[in-house]
């Protein structure tokens, strides 16, 4: 059984602030929120990162991102949103479990460049 920190809040585990579940998906609040609504979207089946991801992983990626304005408008994000996926140590990643951060509620800046 996978001790990855994602797969115990997936199995009912560690306690996570459900945002939306089926059968392949799981949203939950992010724990160190960075924005006033900041919650992830991620696989049930693990899978450390966007690297790892093959072709065959397109249809759930489509779905993970087609449900982002849904959940966001659902969370009082009317008008608009941030998404991030932190990807591998040169992206900053912490949990590696694939995850995409929505994140909205204050006026965010430009990226950095
Ligand atoms: P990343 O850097 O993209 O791997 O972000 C991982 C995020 O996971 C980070 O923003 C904090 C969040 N996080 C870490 N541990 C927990 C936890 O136990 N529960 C929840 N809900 N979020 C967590």
């Amino acid at each position: 059984m996978s001790e990855c920190l994602f797969c115990r809040i997936v199995r009912g585990e560690l306690p996570g602030r459900k945002v939306y579940e089926d059968e392949e998906i799981l949203a939950f609040h992010d724990i160190h929120p960075a924005a006033p609504v900041h919650f992830m979207i991620i696989p049930k089946a693990h899978r450390d990162s966007l690297i790892e991801c093959t072709a065959q992983d397109e249809g759930l990626l489509g779905k993970m991102l087609g449900l982002a304005p849904r959940l966001a408008q659902e969370q009082g994000l009317k008008d608009g949103f941030r998404i991030v996926i932190n990807t591998g140590p040169g992206g900053g990643q912490e949990i590696y479990h694939l995850h995409i951060h929505i994140m909205g509620g204050i006026k965010s800046s430009p990226l950095p460049r």
